[in-house]
């Protein structure tokens, strides 16, 4: 795991500035170097996509499919990939099947595992991006600095890292599990060992030997635990709420299967099918009817038990709260591997470091020589909001300081032309992310294609339409297990407003973002010619 795959090799300069060389044609190298060149006069695109995990590369295809060529893709990362390429700690695996966990115009009969593992998801991204001709739009190492909406000009004016673009239209693909979150605790500046978040994992360090304390009990934890502690001395979790796991039904996927995959294509589309429809059906528990998951709840009660024989740490990992209301975590391998004798639970947050003492907040001492913080991102305060800035001059980030909202899920009144994959509320609880980012595409290509037909520069939803629905989603919301399951989760922003899940189901969500509905918009016409320099469709 630790090993670096060959994309995760630094590119040579021609190839991080954009596209592989080879791939590059002669309109896109004039692109690339007039931004180099030209800082005053930005070459036009109609579209910035802004990141390259799964939300950008969908984007970039379905872009293409629409016959829209003149996109660039920003991605500030030295290859495509976005959380599955900064997620490479030991044991980073998905906990959505693979068959599911996949784009629907992409199926992969060759999935290895029944749930993949990073380095497979980061293959298949890198894979989708070659087959759908989408390098000579990248822009790798071009960290977007600013995204400015020229009301003068009817356009945005993009900067990155390393040159300018103007656009009609923004994609925001950046994703809500982007930025680590690293708690500010005092005196941590000063431990004389190493620390790094999960997802930025230091893979020149041998853990072997070494006293670790890993921080958080989410998705991440429950992965890395198990999988260095074989290897090192001793291991703490600094637990401030447990998690509710349930079994991990990880299986290789054999040879014969990927035959008859690959033979009939039918039938992985029918896998997927059937995986989708399970997980359809529970979302009625989440979001309706939480008391049903008291089932599942009692599964997760006998995983624990089975797994773990002493009752004083059966105690400290029994949570307090309804299953579902924090992410049901998977794992088979979890217990086990706290239950081992160099390993122990400190059932408390780590609140402060001393010297190479780690104190936790009921005053238990851990001494360590590597802390690792598996504590999440920044998923409610989204850090592109800070960027971007709207027709008023306001960022994105001052109108969110309620909480985020916007329209469907992908547009924001006073940013017109700025769409969302994996917008506010289009999160899930137990489903496969790639559906509702497919469902935000729709949306985007929909809008795009209205603005076509209609001779429209720009769109922006009106002030009643965003407020009726996130009125209507926030109503919803109230039942749902993530607001009465009685814990706090990273779904919910510091007054507990959930402003990251979708309440409702996967179809529902894509019934809603099939069309966009004009009625729900203002449009914008161009007063001004559209840029000074308009590239070419470039590829
Ligand atoms: O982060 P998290 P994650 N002392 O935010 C704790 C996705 N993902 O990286 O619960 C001690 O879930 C905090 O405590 P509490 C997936 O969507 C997917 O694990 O707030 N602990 C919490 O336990 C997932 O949900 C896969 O009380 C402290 C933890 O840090 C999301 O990424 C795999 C603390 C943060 O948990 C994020 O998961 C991996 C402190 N001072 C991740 N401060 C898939 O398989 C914070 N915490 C698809």
């Amino acid at each position: 795991m630790a090993a670096r795959t060959p994309q995760q090799r630094p590119r040579p300069a021609a190839e991080s500035s954009g596209a592989a060389a080879t791939d590059r044609t002669a309109t896109d190298r004039t692109a690339t170097d007039r931004t180099a060149t030209d800082r005053t006069e930005a070459p036009h695109v109609a579209v910035a996509v802004i990141g390259s995990g799964f939300g950008g590369i969908g984007a970039g295809v379905r872009l293409r499919r629409a016959g829209i060529t003149d996109f660039v893709i920003l991605e500030r990362g030295d290859s495509v990939g976005g959380t599955w390429r900064d997620n490479s700690y030991p044991g980073c695996a998905c906990d959505v099947p693979s068959h599911l966990y996949s784009f629907s115009f992409a199926l992969n009969p060759d999935w290895p595992r029944s749930f993949s593992g990073q380095q497979e998801i980061r293959a298949y991204l890198e894979r989708v991006t070659d087959t759908y001709g989408l390098r000579p739009h990248l822009r790798l190492n071009h960290e977007v600095t600013e995204a400015r909406w020229e009301p003068a000009h009817t356009r945005w004016r993009v900067t990155t890292s390393r040159g300018e673009w103007t656009a009609d239209a923004v994609v925001s693909a950046t994703g809500p599990l982007s930025d680590p979150q690293v708690p500010d605790l005092p005196g941590l500046d000063a431990f004389p060992g190493q620390v790094f978040h999960s997802s930025r994992w230091d893979h020149e360090l041998d853990l072997t030997g070494k006293r670790v304390a890993v921080i958080g009990t989410g998705a991440s934890a429950v992965q890395i635990v198990p999988s260095i502690q074989p290897k090192v001395a001793r291991l703490a979790l600094f637990q401030r709420t447990p998690g509710w796991v349930l079994p991990k039904m990880d299986r290789e996927i054999s040879e014969l299967e990927k035959r008859i995959h690959r033979a009939l294509p039918v039938t992985t589309a029918l896998r997927r099918g059937a995986l989708f429809a399970v997980r359809e059906l529970q979302v009625d528990a989440f979001v309706r009817r939480p008391g049903v998951l008291k089932l599942v709840q009692r599964l997760a009660e006998r995983h624990l038990a089975r797994q773990v024989a002493d009752p004083a740490l059966r105690a400290k990992l029994t949570p307090d709260y309804r299953i579902g209301c924090k992410r049901i975590l998977l794992s088979h391998t979890f217990y086990p591997a706290l239950a081992a004798p160099n390993s122990e639970v400190i059932a408390s947050g780590l609140r402060e470091v001393r010297g190479s003492t780690l104190v936790a907040a009921d005053g238990t001492e851990f001494e360590a020589d590597v802390i690792i913080f598996a504590t999440g991102f920044h998923v409610t305060d989204m850090p592109i909001g800070s960027r971007v800035f709207g027709a008023e001059g306001q960022s994105l980030a001052e109108e969110w300081k309620d909480g985020m909202a916007a329209l469907r899920g992908s547009t924001v009144r006073g940013f017109p032309n700025l769409f969302f994959v994996i917008g506010p509320n289009t999160g899930l609880g137990n489903n496969s992310m790639i559906l509702m980012i497919e469902s935000q595409l729709n949306y985007l290509i929909d809008a795009l294609g209205t603005l076509r037909s209609l001779g429209a520069t720009a769109l922006q939803p009106t002030e009643r339409a965003q407020r009726h629905w996130n009125q209507r989603l926030q109503h919803r919301m109230e039942r749902t297990v993530w607001t009465t399951g009685g814990c706090r989760s990273w779904y919910l922003t510091e007054d507990g407003k959930n402003t990251t899940l979708w309440p409702g189901s996967t179809s529902a969500f894509r019934r809603a973002t099939r069309r966009l509905d004009l009625t729900e918009y203002d449009l914008i016409k161009r007063q001004a010619p559209a840029a000074a320099t308009k590239q070419e469709a470039a590829v």
